[in-house]
């Protein structure tokens, strides 16, 4: 039985999805991170990073990492017929998923959330977050572009729409982001898959 550490609304939405679209058997722990829960003993025992999501497997060990929980869900549970096919299929996932983790999420909506984190004074923050906003707007234009008039950013649904689902999701909540038409359709698909009913009860707080 797989553990996922999960904290409702964070970027542990797009696993939780993924975790349902692959039809995993797993319980959920809540790791509350506007509650600190991630910070306690307990959680850095498991995950010294102190961040969500984090997937305890079978043998007592934790992977972490969206990128690498994304891909490992996927290539374990071959049945769900989302592993990447081929050398290129597999790179062109973790090269879509890299650039909404790592970029997106990481160099965009982390510093427009919580610029606090980086900088101690008003004006730095406000830089700081208007510099984010920015790189989500890039963000947004350079994904619509690869989505093109496809379904989903690779073609068919992959491990990289459940990254792509949790940064649209928070670009639609925070209303101020203008969401191209096919990226807006695209997570309109993805919010009527099953997966997304399963996992409804467990994506907002
Ligand atoms: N590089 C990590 C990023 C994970 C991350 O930033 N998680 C946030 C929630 S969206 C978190 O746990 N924040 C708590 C904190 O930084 O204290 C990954 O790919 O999983």
């Amino acid at each position: 039985m797989l553990t996922f550490y999960h904290s409702p609304q964070s970027c542990s939405n797009g696993i939780l999805l993924l975790l349902h679209e692959v039809g995993a058997v797993f319980e959920t722990k809540i790791v509350d991170v506007r509650a600190g829960d991630q910070r306690g003993a307990t959680y850095l025992g498991l995950n010294p990073k102190g961040k969500v999501p984090a997937l305890g497997l079978a043998d007592g060990s934790t992977l972490t990492e969206f990128p690498a929980i994304a891909l490992w869900l996927v290539e374990s549970h071959p049945q769900a017929g989302l592993a990447p096919t081929g050398t290129i299929e597999r790179a062109r996932v973790l090269e879509a998923l890299d650039f909404i983790v790592s970029s997106v999420h990481m160099r965009g909506f982390t510093f427009d959330k919580v610029p606090q984190k980086f900088m101690p004074d008003a004006d730095g923050q406000a830089t700081l977050r208007a510099h984010g906003r920015a790189e989500v707007a890039k963000g947004l234009m350079s994904l619509s572009a690869m989505l093109g008039d496809r379904p989903y950013i690779l073609g068919d649904f992959s491990a990289a729409d459940a990254a792509l689902f949790y940064v649209l999701d928070w670009a639609a909540q925070d209303g101020g982001y203008d969401i191209p038409a096919n990226l807006q359709a695209c997570l309109a698909r993805i919010k009527q898959r099953p997966a997304h009913a399963a996992a409804a009860p467990l994506l907002t707080r």
